[in-house]
């Protein structure tokens, strides 16, 4: 698939004499992605970015067209795939990447029916942009920081009494994964720490440290702007948007299934704070983080309580509900808190009072209105 530019008037497009200095968001039209750019612009209006003498161009790559809202939060958008090398070879030579947001994957559900693609995607796509990253900075002289949005999907409980024994689980246990989108997200936490610390390690030319990775281990995320596809805890915010919608919502989990969710917002919060952290101060390449972990009929009460009308039934489907038994109650992160001040915003409740339920019915009234 050919790379489309969309040059942004404000920004010209990158002049075959000198190269621009840019930020590469992939996979930017997806749940992350809108949240991200807005975050990306801000910082970048307060020249609060580090690793660049010049305010950089932010650049998104998606195998889709952005939505206009998305876009013009980008000054060149690309229209292609990450295992696509002629297109990732075209990046190198037209911009000067000095950090990378790498949010391009198939999720856990969707991963399930495709297994060796959700491969080909998650770890190929990972690991071109990692090669990608390693010729930037050989080329431009500076290491490139890599951002990893991993999942708690790399951890495998065996049982359910087990997870429930379990409780908190911090990063070096039960690194298990019962899924293929699990086991990709493991082998891109592999991968990026060889990146950053052993990347070429018998070159006689080697470049040392080309990418300074850092990943997160997202639980669910809910948004009150996008709707996820494809993934095993999608059940949180479909079933919140499903009843602000007036639709009726069968649950495919158990009213007792538990695992970590946070807001969006959060989400961003901590990856932006990840990404600002000086490296000295990490002690890790790879974190928790986590917010509140309701069960999901924790979520159908407030849903209920918020929206009187909604009816949610719970029919359980076995194989994604044997995903969510696998995945942990609640996360460890106190290695985030410590090393790079994370802090949740919200509980569960004011998740909904102060976020959901606001943002959710303003958008759902504007649809309805419209
Ligand atoms: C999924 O459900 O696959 C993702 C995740 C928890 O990483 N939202």
């Amino acid at each position: 698939m050919s790379p489309i530019s969309h040059p942004n008037s404000h920004h010209a497009s990158p002049t075959g004499q000198q190269r621009t200095t840019a930020i590469l968001v992939t996979g930017a039209g997806g749940e992350m992605g809108h949240g991200l750019l807005s975050a990306l612009n801000a910082a970048r209006a307060n020249d609060s970015l580090v690793e660049s003498d010049a305010r950089p161009a932010i650049i998104a790559v998606d195998i889709r067209e952005l939505a206009p809202e998305i876009r013009e939060q980008c000054d060149n958008a690309y229209v292609g795939d990450i295992c696509d090398h002629a297109l990732l070879e075209r990046l190198l030579a037209m911009y000067e990447i000095t950090e990378i947001y790498h949010l391009a994957a198939l999720l856990s559900t969707r991963s399930e029916f495709a297994p060796e693609t959700a491969h080909q995607v998650n770890v190929g796509g990972t690991l071109n942009l990692l090669h990608l990253a390693s010729e930037q900075a050989r080329s431009h002289g500076r290491t490139v920081r890599f951002f990893f949005p991993s999942s708690i999907a790399v951890y495998g409980l065996p049982d359910l009494a087990t997870k429930r024994k379990a409780g908190a689980i911090d990063e070096r246990h039960f690194c298990d994964p019962h899924t293929m989108y699990g086991c990709n997200k493991l082998a891109g936490e592999h991968l990026g720490r060889y990146y950053d610390h052993h990347y070429r390690k018998l070159a006689k030319d080697r470049f040392e440290h080309p990418v300074d990775f850092r990943s997160i281990r997202f639980p669910g995320i809910i948004s009150a702007e996008t709707m996820p596809s494809g993934g095993t805890s999608d059940y949180g915010p479909e079933m919140i948007h499903a009843a602000a919608a007036g639709r009726e919502y069968h649950c495919f989990v158990r009213p007792d299934s538990r695992i970590p969710f946070m807001t969006m917002p959060e989400a961003i919060d901590a990856t932006m704070g990840l990404m600002r952290a000086p490296k000295e101060n990490l002690g890790r390449s790879v974190y928790n983080v986590a917010s509140f972990s309701p069960s999901a009929e924790d979520f159908a009460d407030l849903v209920r309580r918020a929206f009187p009308k909604a009816v949610i039934k719970f029919e359980p489907d076995l194989g994604r509900q044997a995903i969510i038994d696998s995945w942990p109650e609640t996360c460890d992160d106190s290695a985030a808190r410590r090393e790079w001040s994370w802090n949740p915003t919200h509980s569960l409740a004011t998740a909904f009072s102060e976020y959901l339920l606001p943002r959710i019915a303003s958008r759902y009234a504007s649809s309805t209105s419209a």
